[in-house]
């Protein structure tokens, strides 16, 4: 029997997507959309005022979670509740009918990036005088994605200085500028976000992409790159206003196009550096004359989440099996080593320390209860410390002798280790709030406080005593993920992000 390829393409499609999302939507649940939502999620479902509503962006939010938001609304969002309006089958048909793929492939390009920019105040349009008093070095960002706001917080005082809404579902850490004095955040629906400190202002806006994984500032400035997974691009921006520069088609030579996995600034090495989802290969990106050139790395497997040695020599990898890790050279883009990481490693979080004299890494794993801490000057695992269970995020400080990780995932996901980074050792397991997540660590400047996220609603981040490791206080906040210290991130403090 001879089966067509179009026939197979059809049998395959049909079992892979449930019956309920192959059949078009039935008119009335269009017209529906169209009358209530349309307005704020946009009438091709890329989003407004509102988040975009496709597949691809929803993957995080549940089908009940999506029925619950329309008929609740979204507390201290503009989302109404919608029980009064719409009956259960109908807003059971929207929840179906948001996780549906899009008749035509959503484009976002040149016009539709130029048309949503968005300046608010030109670059050096506003003082230069910070309109309140602080250490603006020890300045704290707090992101609450609860209710989709930022928290700045005084470091010194451990209070909040002021509370502004952002994009919807921020993701990733937010990048200051090198001085310090603007920060760009980044949503997972496209939009980037330029802050300034000292104003308490947003300058500038533009969507980069309709999913978007990151963004990375250069270590000059002048450039902010924008990382997609729909569509496949990168995207350069100038960093003083957010003007479009350029759109960097992700494909390989014979044409296969590619998600971005992230990417980040290399200072060391004046360029970015992006990974890629679904081609094997790492680019170092430098931006010449305004115009980006590309240099293509291939790699021995697709790379989903990666870190970088200090001095950016080398990309230390997680295979997409999950199951290694491996280290790219990244003047020869050779792979060097093969790291023996099962459990799939979180190296995005990953951090590194002096022990005994020489300079070790760690890294979480997502599926395995494990802490794997490797001698960065051969490669090998030098120890792989068991924790209660999955985690997520890892932190330290050069000035702090504890490296903090969470157990993000499972039934201790409410406690957070303490690890001794000469002994090697777990020396305190904390749980500040039985039965909520407890998660991702932030150090202030000196290494001397820490805050920590009760990942909740009705949550709050914890200033601790980074050497006594007692609580100092509670600052109440919704669901408050990510914390980002001036200080640490410009100078790509050794125990934070980057
Ligand atoms: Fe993240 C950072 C990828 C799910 C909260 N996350 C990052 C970065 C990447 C990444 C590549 C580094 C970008 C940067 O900082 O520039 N995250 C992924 C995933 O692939 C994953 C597993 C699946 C996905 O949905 O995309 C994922 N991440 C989550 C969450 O579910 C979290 C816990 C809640 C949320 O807000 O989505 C989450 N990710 C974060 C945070 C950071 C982050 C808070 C910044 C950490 C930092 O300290 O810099």
């Amino acid at each position: 029997m001879i089966v067509r390829k179009e026939a197979w393409l059809i049998l395959a499609t049909s079992l892979l997507i449930p019956a309920s999302l192959q059949a078009n939507p039935a008119p009335e649940t269009d017209a529906l959309y169209q009358q209530h939502c349309a307005s704020c999620h946009g009438t091709d479902r890329l989003g407004g005022m509102g988040p975009a509503l496709l597949p691809d962006n929803l993957s995080r939010l549940k089908k009940p979670q999506a029925e619950d938001a329309i008929r609740e609304g979204r507390p201290a969002t503009q989302m109404p509740a919608f029980a009064d309006i719409l009956d259960s089958e109908s807003i059971t048909a929207l929840a179906e009918y948001i996780y549906r793929p899009p008749a035509n492939t959503p484009t976002w390009g040149k016009a539709e990036i130029l048309d949503s920019h968005l300046l608010p105040h030109l670059q050096g349009s506003l003082p230069d005088e910070p309109v309140y008093e602080a250490d603006m070095m020890n300045l704290f960002l707090v992101v609450e994605i609860g209710d989709h706001h930022v928290t700045l917080l005084d470091g010194d005082r451990m209070e909040p200085i002021h509370r502004f809404p952002s994009r919807y579902a921020l993701h990733g850490g937010p990048k200051y500028s090198p001085d310090g004095r603007y920060v760009y955040f980044g949503s997972r629906d496209g939009w980037i976000t330029k802050y300034d400190l000292y104003n308490l202002e947003v300058t500038a806006e533009v969507r980069a992409g309709i999913n978007m994984r990151n963004i990375a500032v250069s270590a000059d400035g002048k450039y902010v790159m924008a990382a997609n997974y729909l569509p496949h691009t990168l995207v350069l921006f100038d960093a003083d206003n957010l003007e479009l520069m350029d759109i960097i088609p992700v494909e390989n030579d014979a044409g296969d196009s590619s998600r971005v996995s992230a990417v980040y600034a290399a200072p060391p090495r004046d360029s970015f550096i992006a990974a890629l989802k679904d081609i094997p290969e790492a680019w170092e990106i430098t931006v010449e004359e305004g115009k980006p050139i590309v240099r293509r790395m291939q790699t021995d497997t697709w790379l989903d989440d990666f870190f970088f040695d200090p001095g950016y020599d080398h990309l230390i990898g997680a295979a997409r099996d999950g199951k290694h890790g491996l280290v790219i050279n990244l003047d020869t883009g050779k792979t060097v080593a093969d790291l023996p990481l099962p459990g799939m490693p979180h190296l995005g979080s990953g951090i590194t320390w002096e022990y005994q004299g020489k300079r070790v890494m760690a890294t979480p794993h997502f599926r395995t209860g494990a802490v794997s801490i490797i001698d960065m000057d051969n490669w090998e695992v030098i120890k792989t410390l068991e924790t209660e269970g999955p985690g997520f995020f890892m932190r330290s400080h050069e000035n702090s002798r504890y490296a903090w990780v969470d157990v993000f995932f499972g039934p201790n996901k409410d406690k957070v280790h303490v690890i001794d980074k000469q002994t090697l050792e777990i020396v305190k397991t904390l749980q500040p709030a039985p039965g909520k997540v407890a998660a991702h660590v932030e150090f202030d400047r000196y290494g001397e406080k820490l805050l920590l996220s009760v990942w909740d609603n009705d949550g709050a981040v914890i200033v601790y005593d980074a050497d006594t490791l007692e609580e100092e206080k509670r600052i109440q906040m919704n669901k408050p993920s990510g914390k980002y210290n001036v200080w640490n991130k410009i100078n790509y403090e050794e125990g934070t992000s980057h």
